[in-house]
């Protein structure tokens, strides 16, 4: 395994969307360690150690996109694009969460599936057809039986969730049509690396991908991206559109343009992700230094948004609620709980919890647009965010 480089170790980490009772403060929870991997042939970034999708993806899966007004626009907008543009009859969503994307679409056009019980039955409810299952050849072979070919497959923050990706992309091939469409748009390496954003790595994201990455991963199913479209969501998202080999769509000068930036930052070269560590290693210092300054003033900090992504700073940093009082966050399955390993309570978002708060710290910072807009009082009052990255400052 010589072409594979360990190049950063996150330390001990529980699984980012585990949170747990009040009651299980005392328990130990089983950890594990979070190191990521750069495979010098394929150019694919992973991390080592993964859980099966059984493990991660359950009925009492916490996450709904619809918490965010940006992602729900994002979708809406993508939706108006594929309406306008490719006028599909059929529309497959692989991890369809709850329904925020295809609620843009027609019910008797739309197909969700979505592995997670508890979030697939809210777009049930809504009237769509959903399936409770992974992604797989038999659930495709299924699914092509009963409503023959889709023209249109999007998924969103999922491929990079699985880790057997040739099941993945051999289970696309069985029921998308021979000119259809597939666009996948996950967070950008590309963006992961310049902006020091190493909470893009715990458990659930197995693999983060860079263009030059995947572009050689769909090669080998005949499977060619189109077209590129770079994103704000998530921290750095991007969108690739991606045919069959023998569709006649066109290829877009965007995708020789993303290659040329991969390419330039050096996104293909270990000595990137080497230095990407060295980076992450500092901000790791920076971040504690300005919690400890923060509390030797007696000051009070609350968190803002229990993401995932808070899961790796917290554990990697080692910030618990010595320094956080609580975290509040809007998802209802996520409230009073505590936050995976570092047990930080978590409180129903309301605006009053932020009085008499100096400081906040971002979890997500992925949506500080549309926070800061929302924060308009707290922050024309004094009340200031703490983020960590690019690098970690007092906002
Ligand atoms: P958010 C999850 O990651 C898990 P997370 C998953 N692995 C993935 O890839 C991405 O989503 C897509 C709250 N919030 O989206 C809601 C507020 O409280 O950054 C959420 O709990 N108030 C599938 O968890 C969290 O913050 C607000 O105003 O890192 C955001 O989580 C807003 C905007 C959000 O994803």
């Amino acid at each position: 395994m010589k072409n594979i480089v360990e190049f950063l170790d996150l330390g001990l980490q529980p699984l980012a969307n585990n949170y747990l009772k009040k009651n299980q403060k005392k328990i130990k929870e089983k950890k594990y360690r979070l190191k990521i991997l750069y495979n010098k042939i394929t150019k694919l970034v992973s991390i080592k150690d993964t859980f099966s999708s059984k493990i991660m993806f359950n009925n009492k899966y916490p996450y709904r996109s619809a918490m965010s007004l940006t992602m729900i626009n994002s979708f809406k907008k993508l939706s108006l694009e594929i309406k306008k543009k490719y006028k599909p009859k059929k529309i497959l969503e692989i991890g369809s969460n709850d329904g925020s994307f295809l609620k843009n679409f027609h019910k008797k056009t739309s197909i969700g599936i979505e592995p997670c019980a508890n979030i697939e039955k809210i777009t049930k409810k809504k009237g769509f057809d959903t399936y409770p299952e992974y992604w797989s050849q038999k659930l495709a072979k299924k699914l092509s039986k009963k409503y023959s070919k889709v023209d249109l497959i999007y998924s969103a923050n999922t491929i990079t969730h699985i880790k057997d990706l040739d099941e993945v992309f051999k289970s696309i091939l069985l029921i998308l049509d021979e000119n259809g469409i597939l666009i996948i748009e996950d967070p950008s390496l590309l963006e992961c690396v310049k902006n020091n954003t190493y909470d893009q790595f715990y458990n659930e994201h197995i693999y983060v991908f860079s263009l030059i990455a995947l572009e050689k991963i769909l090669s080998k199913y005949g499977l060619i991206i189109f077209k590129i479209q770079n994103l704000n969501v998530h921290g750095g998202s991007t969108r690739y559109y991606i045919k069959k080999k023998n569709s006649k769509i066109k290829i877009e000068k965007s995708v020789e343009i993303q290659k040329k930036n991969e390419i330039k930052f050096g996104i293909n070269k270990i000595s990137t992700y080497k230095s990407f560590a060295k980076r992450v290693t500092k901000n790791k210092q920076k971040l504690i230094k300005i919690f400890k300054d923060i509390k030797s003033r007696n000051k009070k900090i609350i968190g803002y948004g229990a993401t995932a992504k808070s899961t790796t700073i917290l554990n990697y940093c080692d910030i618990d609620n010595r320094y956080i009082n609580y975290f509040l966050d809007t998802t209802k399955d996520k409230q009073n709980k505590l936050t995976p390993g570092t047990k930080i309570p978590i409180k129903k978002y309301h605006k009053k919890l932020l009085e008499n708060i100096d400081y906040v710290f971002l979890g997500a910072w992925n949506f500080k647009k549309e926070i800061f807009k929302k924060e308009k009082i707290y922050i024309s009052r004094g009340g200031k965010f703490i983020v960590h990255t690019p690098e970690p400052k007092i906002i």
